[in-house]
């Protein structure tokens, strides 16, 4: 019987295994007193967990000995006054904790850290005291001896390459996380991202079996779609979060999983979970075809402030059902001419009722006439206009200061896959240089959550101390390189 404890005993079969590494920072040892501090650097981006030892100098300590220590995904996190936090998420994502220390000894701390600095700072000692020691045990489930150099000659790409198979061996712990700082959890819409390039790099096919395993035993919303994150400790736990493309892109990552394997025993697992978001979806499509926003869900497709998201909706609804009747029709499964049939009828609504023969292009009362990347970009990738006139329009909206703009890598994904899609190689690769380059240029060594180019202090939670800078998303210029051979 296929029920949550089936699926559970399934992610578990597929646990992957932690590689550990230790890690010692630039300094080896330093004498502070009360009010100093020191910022170690790790020398790249790590996750794990910090140890160091103290001991007595001259003086025999008397009294606890006050620390702060604070770790730092770049320097701006070290430096930051966290006093200072206007964040919607909470506070207690910043990586900062105040510790007693009774006597001299060497100290473990307990939580799990991502940073590459770390900020040791004497708040009170009555003498001064001995610093040494310092280790850090990184871990990863990414086996990075399995992973092959990229073949790309232009040195940019190359860079950029590195740091994206970085950021996706940060983010690859006991599941695919989002971001190892924050949210640390495992998100449908960074998962399908994360195993996509994970198929052109680690080649860890058991943790994307577990993470598929792990939101098809969660619990659907009363409009049957799938949670959008799920915990995994201290116990299992689905999110009560339903994100309509994110039920969606569940779908893909289950096609991807069976492009890439041909592992048809994974697939008639979860087949049904995945007609049943389809079909769920169907079953809110108005009598045009046309998706009907419910109560009790949002839709994500990015963070831009203020975006209007029913067409690009409705692209990712046309994408998915494109991938899946092709599934379908490779598998030889019997509902393949239910799928594809809708397909069709769908891209011919979404023709008549999203695009504007004016424009010649998606805009349309439904989305309040807002112009966005976003909707041209998933009308693109749903099939809805093909060839010299999709090209155009996408260089159109691409040149349009004045159309809504994606502000994460994971809209930066999709809008490059459209190019990709058209044949639009050079365009993709100076896009793609262009704007995770930016981030290489400055000093990432791990890609981010969120990068707005003209606006460096742009966050989605309204403070910027709280973006991760490792984030799951951002790693698929790996997957461009790698894939198209760039
Ligand atoms: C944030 C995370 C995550 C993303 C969701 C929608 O909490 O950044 O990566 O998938 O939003």
């Amino acid at each position: 019987m296929k029920d949550k404890n089936y699926f559970l005993r399934k992610a578990q079969e597929n646990y992957p295994e932690l590689k550990f590494t230790v890690l010692t920072p630039d300094i080896s040892e330093f004498i502070a007193s009360s009010g100093n501090s020191v910022i170690l650097d790790l020398g790249q981006h790590a996750v794990g967990h910090f140890s160091f030892s103290f001991d007595n100098v001259e003086r025999f300590m008397d009294a606890p000995v006050r620390l702060i220590i604070r770790f730092g995904e770049d320097m701006r996190e070290i430096n930051d006054d966290i006093s200072q936090y206007n964040g919607t998420v909470s506070k207690t994502w910043l990586q900062e904790e105040i510790l007693h220390l009774d006597y001299p000894q060497k100290t473990d701390m307990p939580r799990r850290y991502a940073c590459r600095y770390i900020k040791i700072t004497v708040d009170k000692t009555n003498f001064p005291i001995r610093f040494f020691d310092f280790r850090f045990v990184a871990q990863t489930s990414a086996d990075t001896s399995a992973l092959m150099p990229s073949d790309t000659k232009d040195t940019l790409l190359k860079k950029i390459d590195c740091v994206a198979t970085n950021t996706l061996k940060e983010c690859m712990q006991t599941f695919f996380e989002d971001g190892p700082k924050r949210d640390r959890r495992l998100w449908i819409g960074d998962l399908r991202l994360e195993a996509l390039t994970n198929y052109y790099t680690f080649k860890n096919y058991e943790i994307v079996r577990r993470c598929l395993y792990l939101f098809a035993a969660g619990e659907c919303n009363s409009l049957g779609f799938l949670s959008s994150f799920v915990f995994e400790t201290p116990y299992y736990k689905s999110g009560e979060t339903h994100i309509a493309d994110y039920a969606l892109l569940y779908v893909v990552s289950v096609c991807d999983y069976y492009e890439h394997t041909a592992d048809i025993s994974v697939v008639n697992d979860l087949l049904q979970i995945c007609k049943s978001q389809l079909d769920s979806f169907e079953a809110i499509l108005d009598e045009n075809l046309i998706v009907t926003m419910q109560d009790g869900w949002f839709t994500f497709i990015d963070w831009c402030p203020g975006l209007e998201k029913l067409t690009a909706l409705q692209g990712v609804y046309l994408y998915t059902l494109e991938r899946f009747s092709e599934m379908l029709k490779k598998i030889g499964d019997e509902d393949f001419n239910k799928y594809s049939l809708l397909l069709s009828q769908v891209r011919s609504a979404c023709k008549k009722h999203l695009y504007d023969k004016n424009s010649n292009a998606f805009i349309n009362d439904l989305d309040n006439k807002q112009f966005s990347i976003h909707s041209q970009v998933w009308m693109i990738l749903g099939g809805v206009i093909c060839g010299e006139e999709a090209k155009n329009l996408l260089l159109l909206c691409l040149d349009n200061k004045n159309a809504k703009q994606p502000v994460t890598p994971y809209m930066h994904h999709y809008a490059t896959e459209a190019m990709m899609k058209l044949g639009m190689k050079d365009t993709a690769v100076s896009y793609l240089k262009k704007f995770w380059g930016g981030m290489v240029e400055l000093g990432a060594d791990t890609f981010w959550e969120a990068y707005v180019p003209d606006d460096h202090d742009f966050s989605p939670y309204n403070d910027r101390k709280v973006n991760s800078l490792c984030h799951a998303w951002s790693c698929t210029p790996s997957y461009f390189i790698r894939k198209y051979g760039l």
